[in-house]
C-alpha cells in the first residue's frame, strides 16, 4: 500500500486545468492506498490575496474534492494551515537546499517575469520548500500533479536523498510524481503557448475555463478558441497548439487516444469538432458542479472534515517531524 499526497492552493478560482491536472483522478487512488489530500493554504500567501476571496477558496476547493468522488472516510482530506509541524519542519528544511536550486525553479522564473520586478515577497522564492515538507510530513510516496508541478517534486525527490546522506539512513521516503493520463497541461484557449492558470490575468482570462463558469459561458469560451488557419483536426502541438490543446482536452473526458480523435474528426470542420469539444466537458461538469453546489452550502459539515482530517494528519506528521528532530538533534 502506497502512500498519496497532493494538494491545490486556493490562489484563485479553479480552473479547468486544475480539475484535469490534478484533483480528477485522486478519487481513483483512494481504494488502494492511504491517500492525504489538502488544501494549500499557506502557499496562496506566497502572492497578495484579498482574506476573504482566500477564505472563501478554501472552501471551495474542498467541496471540489467531495464532488470529484474524495469519501473522508478513505481519504484524510485537511488543511494545510492546521497542521502546525509543516512550519516547523519548513524551519529545518529550508538549511538543506541551495537558492541556486530554487532559483532554477520554472514556475519562480515565470512569476517574477510576470511580476515585472514588483515586490516579491521572499515566500514565492522558498515555495518548493515548503512544498516539500507536505511531501515529507506523511512519508508520501506517490505525489500525483499535473506537468507544471512535476519539477517541484524531483526537487522534493533531491532534497530527500541529500538528508538521507547526510545522516546515512533512510529518514525522509523518496517521492515520486504521478502524471494523468491525458490533461497533464492544459492550454490557455486564447493563448495556447501559455498554461491555464487560476491566478492568469484579465487580458488572458477569456481563455480560462473556471469551473464556475456556467454552461453558456463554458461553451463560448471553448467555440472561441484561438486555433490556426488550417482545417484539419490533427495533433501537432508545435504547429497547431490551439486544435492540440482541444484534443487533449477531449481526449481527457472522452478518455481515448489520440489517434481515436483524429480519426472520429477525419474530415469534420474546426466548428464541429470545437462543439464536440464542448459537449464533453459539460456532460461531466454540470452533474460535479451539482454535488459541488450542494457541499459548499454546508460550511458546517466542511468545517467538520477539516477538523477531523486535521487530527488524523497530524497524528501522522507528528511522528515523522519528531523522527527528523532526532536525527538532525534537535531532539
Ligand atoms: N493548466 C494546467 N493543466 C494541468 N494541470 C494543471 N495544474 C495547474 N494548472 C494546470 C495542476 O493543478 C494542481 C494545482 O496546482 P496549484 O494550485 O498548487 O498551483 P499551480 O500549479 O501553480 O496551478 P495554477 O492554477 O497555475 O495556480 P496559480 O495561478 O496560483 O499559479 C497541480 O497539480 C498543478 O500541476
Amino acid at each position: 500500500m502506497s502512500r498519496v499526497l497532493s494538494g491545490i492552493k486556493p490562489t484563485g478560482k479553479l480552473t479547468l486545468g486544475n480539475y484535469l491536472g490534478s484533483f480528477r483522478n485522486f478519487h481513483n487512488y483512494q481504494a488502494e492506498n492511504e491517500t492525504f489530500i489538502f488544501v494549500a493554504d499557506l502557499h496562496a500567501l506566497t502572492l497578495p490575496i484579498e482574506p476573504d476571496y482566500l477564505n472563501s477558496n478554501i472552501y471551495d476547493i474542498i467541496a471540489y474534492y467531495l464532488a470529484s468522488g474524495l469519501d473522508p472516510e478513505k481519504t484524510v482530506l485537511f488543511k494545510q494551515s492546521d497542521i502546525y509541524e509543516v512550519s516547523v519542519l519548513d524551519t529545518i528544511l529550508i538549511n538543506y537546499i541551495y537558492m541556486g536550486e530554487l532559483s532554477r525553479m520554472i514556475q519562480y522564473k515565470e512569476k517574477v517575469k510576470e511580476l515585472n520586478n514588483a515586490k516579491i515577497g521572499v515566500g514565492i522564492f522558498t515555495y518548493p520548500v515548503l512544498m516539500a515538507c507536505d511531501i515529507f510530513l506523511y512519508d508520501s510516496d506517490i505525489v500525483p500533479v499535473g506537468e507544471d508541478q512535476r519539477q517541484h517534486v524531483e526537487l522534493a525527490h533531491d532534497i530527500a536523498r541529500r538528508f538521507n546522506a547526510r545522516y546515512k539512513g533512510e529518514y525522509i521516503k523518496l517521492p515520486h510524481t504521478a502524471l494523468p493520463k491525458a490533461g497533464k497541461r492544459i492550454m490557455n484557449l486564447v493563448d495556447p503557448s501559455r498554461k491555464m492558470s487560476k491566478s492568469d490575468d484579465s487580458a488572458i482570462s477569456k481563455g480560462v475555463i473556471y469551473l464556475e463558469d456556467n454552461e453558456k459561458t463554458i461553451r463560448k469560451k471553448i467555440m472561441s478558441a484561438v486555433t490556426d488557419s488550417d482545417t484539419k483536426v490533427i495533433y501537432d502541438p508545435t504547429n497547431k497548439p490551439g486544435i492540440s490543446n482541444l484534443i487533449n482536452i477531449y481526449c481527457a473526458f472522452k478518455n481515448v487516444e489520440v489517434s481515436e480523435v483524429e480519426k472520429r474528426f477525419e474530415g469534420a470542420n474546426y466548428g464541429t469538432f470545437k462543439k464536440a469539444v464542448a459537449d464533453a466537458v459539460l456532460e461531466e461538469l454540470i452533474p460535479f458542479k451539482e454535488k459541488f453546489n450542494t457541499y459548499r452550502q454546508n460550511k458546517a459539515l466542511l468545517d467538520q472534515i477539516f477538523k477531523d482530517g486535521a487530527s488524523k494528519a497530524r497524528k501522522i506528521a507528528d511522528k515523522v517531524l519528531d523522527r527528523i528532530m532526532k536525527v538532525v538533534g534537535l531532539r
